[in-house]
């Protein structure tokens, strides 16, 4: 990198963790943003002394600014299709993505999760149990702390868990876990990869550079991530779990019990009672994580401790309080309709429910199903509320509300709720529109609780 000249895409946390990387490494950086909005000196106090090494353009790309860059490190919010890419593209500089970046500077073991839903929370987990085996463990990714703020710090004897999104893999190249996790695949970001069949695509090239020693954790009820573990062309070694059925080989869940079958024993490895995560979405995360931190090298008996004591992650169905006998929860990462169905079907009673966000193109019907008998209102905001109410009123669901902002929602919420009801906010849709990210929806909504 040194001497390079790099142009880095987006200026969001990715972009100023990338050209913090390349400045360390010697190189200097063009840093641009198409919000031609944004305050150049706000952006450049980021470099401290370093700013030097910094210049930054803001609106459109013209051909100039290319001239002499050596390479173009992309955002992972910044579709491929974008024209100022399809420039960069045409005059022949490789684009690499933040991810990419990252591990071609990185040292020690990796190991890498992606899917739809539970990453977080496996990451998390993942992350804890390694800490409890490994002096030197880094836990980065799409969770929110990019990997190009970790790498310069890895050493030969580090262990890194990656949360990686499917953005995020559309531009690697060399990058190559040992150990590498998918947790499901259904319908998400589907404005962005336009079919289900690029999204899976995607999603499974997370093995795409792995050979014969490494590993690859797959969910074995995903029929897609089944027939992935069969294929023939598939070179690591295949790990699968199931929440659903007795494998031969294996971790799965059954009359309460998780169990791993290997070599010809079956181990049962706890009760799920003794875990503080609910639901059977988290068995199969705890089984993702199990599976993954074996192969890294951790003995069970550390893994089963490290589980028992896991606490959920903030915007995870996560408990926010209660009040006049109504509990609130913040599941604010319900960002598709899948994790909103699982945060639904967790609650133990009648269901007074905030939904509504950024569109992303998914159909709304298997969450809007479930309504009729569980939920007693439902509370809409952001740009997908009609097309939501429509969806509901389709299943016999009108018990329906609009709302202008979060704190509205939630007093509508508190006005509707009697004692032994669940408020949750739990979306199916991104927050981008009247948000800045899932995490300031989903404080916001624990604020605007704790005003009640
Ligand atoms: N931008 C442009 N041109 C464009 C689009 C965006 O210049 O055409 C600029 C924006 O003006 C903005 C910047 O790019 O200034 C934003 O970049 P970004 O969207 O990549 O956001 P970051 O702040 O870098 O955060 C990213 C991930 N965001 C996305 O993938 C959208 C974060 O995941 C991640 O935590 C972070 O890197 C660190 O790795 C968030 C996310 O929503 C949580 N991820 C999706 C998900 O989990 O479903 C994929």
């Amino acid at each position: 990198m040194e001497s390079k000249k790099v142009l880095v895409l987006g200026t969001g946390k990715s972009g100023i963790s990338a050209a913090k990387q390349i400045i360390s490494l010697g190189g200097s950086v063009i840093l641009y943003d198409s919000n031609e909005k944004l305050d150049p000196l706000k952006i450049l106090k980021n470099f401290g002394r370093k700013r030097d090494k910094v210049s930054i353009v803001l609106g459109e790309l013209q051909p100039a600014t290319l001239v002499g860059v050596d390479l173009a490190v992309i955002s992972p919010g910044i579709a491929l299709d974008k024209p100022f890419v399809q420039l960069i593209d045409a005059a022949k500089i490789p684009i690499w993505g933040e991810i990419e970046l990252a591990y071609q500077s990185s040292k020690g073991k990796l190991c890498a999760v992606t899917g739809t839903n539970g990453k977080t929370t496996t990451v998390s987990l993942i992350g804890e149990i390694l800490k409890a085996e490994f002096d030197d463990v880094h836990v980065c990714g799409n969770i929110g702390n990019p990997f190009t703020a970790e790498a310069l710090e890895t050493r030969d004897d580090s262990v890194t868990v990656l949360e990686v999104s499917s953005f995020q893999l559309e531009t690697i190249m060399d990058f190559h876990p040992h150990v590498s996790a998918i947790t499901n695949i259904t319908p998400d970001h589907l404005d962005r990869h336009k079919t289900m069949k690029n999204y899976i695509r995607v999603k499974e090239s997370i093995a795409l550079n792995q050979t014969e020693e490494d590993y690859v954790v797959l969910n074995y009820e995903d029929p897609e991530l089944r027939k992935f573990g069969k294929r023939k062309t598939l070179k690591p070694k295949v790990v699968f779990f199931s929440s659903k059925q007795v494998l031969k080989e294996g971790f799965y869940y059954k009359d309460s019990k998780l169990h791993y079958a290997h070599d010809g024993q079956d181990d049962t490895l706890l009760d799920v009672h003794d875990l503080i995560l609910l639901g059977e979405h988290n068995f199969e995360n705890v089984m993702c994580a199990m599976a993954v931190t074996l192969n890294m090298g951790v003995p069970m008996d550390k893994i089963i401790s490290v589980c028992k004591k896991f606490k959920p992650v903030e915007h995870r169905i996560e408990f926010v309080r209660k009040r006049n006998g109504v509990m609130y929860y913040n599941d604010s990462k319900g960002t598709n309709p899948d994790a909103a169905i699982k945060a639904l079907l967790a609650m133990p009673g009648p269901v007074i429910l905030i939904g509504g966000g950024f569109d992303k193109n998914i159909p709304f019907d298997d969450w809007c199903k479930l309504f009729p008998g569980r939920v007693k209102y439902l509370v809409l905001i952001g740009q997908t509320r009609n097309i939501i109410a429509e969806c509901a009123k389709k299943y016999g669901f009108t018990n329906v509300m609009f709302a202008e902002d979060m704190d509205e929602a939630v007093k509508d919420c508190a006005a509707y709720a009697d004692a032994g009801d669940y408020v949750l906010l739990s979306p199916a849709c991104a927050s981008w529109g009247m948000f800045k990210n899932y995490e300031e929806r989903g404080r916001i909504f624990k604020d605007c609780v704790k005003a009640l």
